[in-house]
């Protein structure tokens, strides 16, 4: 084995550009693997026991998958210059923007990506074609492309984008692209000049469909020039995480306040319904091994628009991860410092009240535990 960690990813692909951003951020010696059909067949699936990517393969040969899992381990095998902020409100703003770009974001980055077919779809199934057997001729790439592309096509329903929310979804991800545009004119990254768990997460959707795809990416470059210089420090080869500092005392810059509030007004409301929704599954799943990807169906609203879209209860073990943070806060934290900035952006208590269900993952599916 080369002493290089793998990724095993694409550079289409939402998640691939969070581990290929870390990896790059912190300095971690890599090597990019491409996803291909023979490399899906002979080392993802039987390595991991799931279809997904980016998958990382460290030296001695551990496999992971999922970028949370991939950096949280690598933090452990990399521990100095940490992407994690220790103090309570940065680190608390941090876990929640992660939450907010890999689980919420992918609406705008999935509705821009496929809606915008004049634009956007010779490319993309180019993408997905040359990815899938990169030695293959044009012509079997093509409808390879079309073949695989189609499914991840099939999954903008599922995530709640149709012909009557489209208006609003756009609306919604144009201002929070104004805010973002705000934020960046000030600062390198979210919370001063290194990048944290949340630039990761929003670096997920907002590089390899919002910044990349033609449709979306000229938008940004119209719209938030500063957030397209953003996604340069963020995918460029310097380890800025080695020589960056947070901001001082614990600041929370005013910038991202709506940001947040954006993440309160219509992406809380869904992982709250999601937890309701996973209870009533347990009760009529109580033998189920795992819990499956999609356990139903549930209303959401953004900008007045309310529309369906399937219940993920991934998005909790994510979530998991900021409450824990916050009720494992010491009084004083809490009440000096954090509350008051969650009651400003209205998560009001839903951080206090907690989740109902606790998730594991192991052997890269999702379990129930009994806390
Ligand atoms: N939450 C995971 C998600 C990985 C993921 O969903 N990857 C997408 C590509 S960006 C995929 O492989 N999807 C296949 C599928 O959904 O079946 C992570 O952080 O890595």
């Amino acid at each position: 084995m080369s002493d290089l960690y793998r990724l095993y990813g694409a550079e289409f692909s939402l998640y691939s550009g969070k581990a290929r951003s870390y990896l790059r951020k912190k300095g971690v010696p890599y090597e990019e693997i491409t996803s291909t059909v023979s490399v899906y067949k002979k080392f993802i699936i039987p390595r991991t026991g799931v279809r997904y990517i980016p998958v990382v393969q460290t030296p001695d040969d551990e496999v992971i998958q999922d970028t949370t899992a991939i950096i949280d381990e690598l933090e452990k095998r990399f521990p100095e210059h940490s992407v994690y902020p220790t103090t309570p409100k940065q680190k608390l703003v941090s876990l929640l923007l992660e939450v907010y770009g890999d689980e919420w974001l992918v609406i705008p980055a999935m509705h821009y990506r496929w809606n915008y077919p004049a634009m956007n779809a010779d490319f993309i199934y180019r993408e997905f074609g040359s990815m899938a057997a990169p030695n293959m001729p044009g012509f079997i790439q093509k409808f390879l492309g079309r073949k695989i592309g189609g499914k991840f096509k099939g999954f903008v329903p599922r995530l709640g984008i149709t012909e009557k929310n489209i208006p609003a979804l756009e609306s919604s991800y144009v201002s929070l692209l104004g805010d973002l545009q705000t934020h960046f004119e000030q600062h390198e990254f979210l919370l001063g000049s290194k990048p944290s768990i949340g630039d990761f997460g929003l670096i997920a959707p907002l590089y390899a469909h919002l910044f990349r795809d033609p449709a979306p990416g000229k938008l940004m470059r119209k719209k938030a020039p500063a957030v397209c210089q953003w996604v340069g420090r963020m995918t460029n080869d310097t380890a800025s995480l080695l020589s960056g500092q947070w901001l001082d005392d614990d600041e929370v810059p005013e910038t991202l306040l709506p940001i947040l509030s954006r993440m309160a007004s219509e992406h809380l409301p869904v992982l709250q319904d999601t937890d309701r929704l996973l209870s009533a599954w347990r009760e009529n799943n109580p033998d189920a091994p795992e819990v499956q990807r999609i356990i139903g169906s549930h209303e959401f609203t953004v900008e007045g628009v309310t529309a369906e879209r399937a219940v993920l209860p991934y998005c909790l073990w994510m979530f998991q991860r900021p409450v824990d943070f916050y009720q494992g806060l010491d009084e004083h934290s809490r009440t000096a410092a954090v509350d008051p900035l969650l009651e400003q952006v209205g998560f009001s208590n839903a951080l206090q009240r907690g989740l109902q269900n606790r998730l594991v993952r192991t052997k890269n599916v999702l379990q129930l535990s009994d806390q």
